[in-house]
């Protein structure tokens, strides 16, 4: 089958605009961090699911491989196709209609290709949360979510996507599909599809739609930014915030003073809300409740808890939003730190998690090895401390430079990995493998584990055409 034949055929399944080639395709081909840049026979826009089955049928027929992508905004190259040229891009983003919302079953079931941002819209407007909330909301979509299990700033309280998930739509690598949209808290049926479709990054299987949970909408939200002494603080107060709030706490998130000085640099526009010995602090912390009563209950407990972690000398300075608009300013803070990242230069990402009782002591350990082998480089660390995981990124200075530092990547995962590794970490909390951890997973994961997860790929996809060279190596 000659590559004419078959974007003729894809041409006859999509129509003619939605078969990109040349320039056309080019914003496709590169990931969202400049890492990777790939080539591709088309990038093919199917509008259905029978058109996604029918796109997949010709290529597997054509021994062409599959690349699902969606916003484009993972940070890991899954969605980037690799150099040969011989891939499509099957882009989700036609696929993006609600389909329904139930709110006595507190479900919604929805395209694949739906923006994030959009679906919460729909969920506010049906008086309901859809509580995943990451810095991509604007443009990653709901199939990259689950594909990708994303974590964000809510998992405390709600769980990540695959816990959000109930029930997927489903082509498999013969071009079949699976119709799993059951909105079932409880189904004990054997194996479970949808937690593996969760997290396999379009390797087995492209996602089409999903239904999703709901929840009540809290009556108040109060926010709260924390000058902290030491991750040891930020620690023994994630503690107290945890008893002292119970299940209303929704967000804990930590920050180095270097990420807010890197956010003020970019973005001069933006204000830390503190006066100056506190703007100066080392650390930082974002909090979140979320109060079924009323605003002022809520800031009542915040301020009891903040005033005796203050007390205590787990923070040295708080600021309690007054109003939403506060509130969202001090989350724009933290949601700044990767595009400030971005602006000033390459840096090393390290997406850990870890028991949350030794983050404290992987910081220091992690740091001052680095210190020792790598002089110069800057540490980035910030991230989600109520979930144990931390992105524990690592940057460039005038002694250290981007080249250097990624011409070190292998030396400088090696040196974090293991340290991760030896203190029972993980080395992707929530951006997942794609190509850029590829050769990671296979250091760190058991050989057994590898073992199982190659016979599910294998059995899945015989023909090694969906996304190959993704997770595993291809085969
Ligand atoms: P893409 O990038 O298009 O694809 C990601 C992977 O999923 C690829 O392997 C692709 O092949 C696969 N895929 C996409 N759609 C489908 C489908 N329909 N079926 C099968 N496979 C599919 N992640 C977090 O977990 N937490 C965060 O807080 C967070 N913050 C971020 C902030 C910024 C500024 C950015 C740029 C990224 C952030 N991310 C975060 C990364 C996160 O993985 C993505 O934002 C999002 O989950 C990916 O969605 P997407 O639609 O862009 O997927
Ligand atoms: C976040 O928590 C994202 O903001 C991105 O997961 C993390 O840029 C990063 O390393
Ligand atoms: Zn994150």
């Amino acid at each position: 089958v000659t590559n004419e034949t078959v974007l003729a055929e894809l041409v006859a399944i999509v129509g003619e605009p939605h078969v990109l080639v040349g320039e056309a395709a080019q914003p496709y081909l590169t990931d969202w961090r400049n890492r990777f840049t790939g080539k591709a026979l088309a990038v093919v826009r199917p509008e259905s699911t029978q058109q996604v089955a029918d796109v997949v049928r010709a290529c597997v027929e054509a021994n062409i491989p599959v690349v699902a992508q969606g916003g484009n905004t993972g940070l890991c190259g899954g969605a980037t196709p690799d150099a040969s040229g011989r891939s499509i891009v099957l882009l989700t983003t036609r696929l993006n209609r609600i389909r329904e919302i139930d709110t006595a079953n507190d479900t919604m079931t929805v395209e694949a290709g739906c923006i994030l941002q959009m679906v919460q819209e729909s969920a506010r407007e049906a008086g309901r949360l859809f509580p995943l909330s990451l810095g991509a909301e604007g443009s990653c979509t709901i199939g990259g979510n689950i594909a990708t299990n994303a974590g964000g700033t809510a998992v405390l309280r709600y769980g990540n996507m695959r816990d959000l998930t109930l029930g997927l739509e489903v082509v498999d690598a013969a071009g079949q599909v699976w119709h799993g949209l059951r909105g079932l808290r409880k189904d004990n049926t054997g194996y479970d599809l949808r937690d593996l479709y969760a997290g396999s990054e379009g390797t087995l299987g492209i996602i089409t739609a999903a239904t999703i949970k709901l929840f009540p909408q809290p009556v108040a939200r109060c926010t709260a930014m924390l000058a902290l002494p030491s991750v040891e603080a930020a620690v023994a107060l994630l503690a107290r915030a945890r008893a002292g709030f119970g299940a209303a706490l929704t967000g804990y998130e930590l920050m180095a003073g270097r990420c807010m000085q890197l956010v003020t640099h970019h973005y001069p526009h933006l204000r830390l809300p503190f006066e100056a010995a506190s703007a100066e602090a080392p650390w930082f912390g974002l909090l979140e409740i979320s109060d079924s009563e009323s605003e002022q209950h809520a800031r009542d407990r915040f301020e009891a808890v903040l005033g005796e972690a203050i007390e205590c000398g787990e923070a040295d300075d708080a600021v309690v939003a007054e109003n939403i608009t506060q509130s969202r300013a001090l989350w724009h803070l933290r949601e700044s730190i990767t595009l400030a990242e971005a602006e000033s230069g390459k840096s090393i990402k390290h997406d850990i998690s870890l028991p949350i009782s030794r983050i404290a002591e992987f910081v220091a350990l992690a740091d001052a090895r680095l210190q020792e082998r790598f002089p110069g480089v800057v540490n980035i660390t910030f991230g989600h401390l109520g979930d144990g995981n931390l992105h524990y990124n690592v940057g460039s200075s005038e002694g250290f430079s981007g080249s250097d530092l990624v011409a070190k990547q292998d030396d400088i995962y090696a040196l974090v990995h293991d340290t991760v590794s030896a203190m029972g970490g993980s080395i992707s909390a929530e951006h997942g493998i794609g190509q850029l951890k590829l050769d990671e997973l296979g250091r760190y994961k058991s050989a057994q584990e590898i073992k199982v997860m190659t016979l599910v790929k294998k059995a899945l996809d015989p023909r090694c055409l969906l996304n190959p060279g993704k997770v595993l190596q291809a085969y």
